[in-house]
């Protein structure tokens, strides 16, 4: 059964426990009209970081999901959590090690209905991603499309998420990876700041994330909603769907 928590998704805003955001900007963030809040970060993630942005999230209705990669961080009362692996890793440990280490201990009390892998391809060397976990973001596109077959085709994974967080992507080579896809649901995330780009990545990908110009341009990730809605109306108009 795929957990129902995300398929819906074309915009969503990722918040970083570790990083400061006002009460003001919050409520902002919250109000945007974003069908999702996604909690994480790739350093510097607490139980009591992720609690605290939770509850202060909890405040409106607006879904908000977990990416959980440290079994030490998996604070109850989201509506959904990713598991991220990272496809492009020469170390186990990010791909199934870690994960696998987790189930041992908690797989018991795992709310599966509300669990989704999340199979990642980190594009951008030079990201936070990257570093901590050693990804080759050097690929070709031949072997971004055979990453994404394995995690779509083999792994049946149900989310594939190219991610090149700071900068924006190869929008030409996301829509291929969409493409190929017959039934993980493709999420974006990396470099958006401007309305331009987050249409581009929403005729793209099926979901769109955006993270850092939350905290350093608020108002122009706030005018990236809309820019998705956009896409997705006029694809709705011509009876396309995501
Ligand atoms: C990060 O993909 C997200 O994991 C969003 O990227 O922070 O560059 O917007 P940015």
């Amino acid at each position: 059964m795929i957990p129902s928590f995300y398929p819906h998704w074309r915009h969503s805003f990722k918040l970083d426990p570790d990083r400061e955001l006002s009460d003001e900007a919050l409520e902002r963030v919250c109000l945007s009209g974003t069908d999702a809040i996604l909690v994480g970060g790739s350093s510097g993630v607490t139980y009591d970081n992720t609690v605290d942005l939770l509850s202060r999230i909890r405040r409106y209705e607006v879904p908000c999901a977990l990416e959980l990669s440290d079994p030490a961080c998996a604070v109850p009362g989201f509506d959904g959590y990713f598991i991220p692996m990272v496809l492009n890793t020469p170390r186990r440990e990010w791909i199934i090690g870690r994960q696998a280490e987790a189930l041992a201990d908690f797989g018991h009390l795992m709310p599966w209905e509300s669990v989704a892998g999340e199979a990642y391809i980190v594009l951008n060397g030079d990201s936070t991603a990257a570093r901590v976990t050693c990804a080759d973001a050097s690929l070709s596109a031949a072997q971004v499309l055979a990453y994404a077959q394995l995690a779509d085709r083999l792994w049946r994974v149900p989310v594939l998420y190219v991610e090149y967080s700071g900068a924006f992507g190869d929008m030409a080579l996301v829509r291929r990876v969409r493409e190929t896809l017959t039934q993980a649901r493709l999420f974006y995330g990396g470099g958006i700041r401007t309305v331009d780009q987050a249409r581009e990545a929403a005729e793209a990908a099926h979901t769109v994330v955006v993270g850092n110009v939350v905290y350093d341009d608020l108002d122009g990730a706030l005018r990236t909603v809309g820019a998705v809605r956009a896409v997705q109306e006029s694809a709705k108009e011509q009876g396309y769907v995501f």
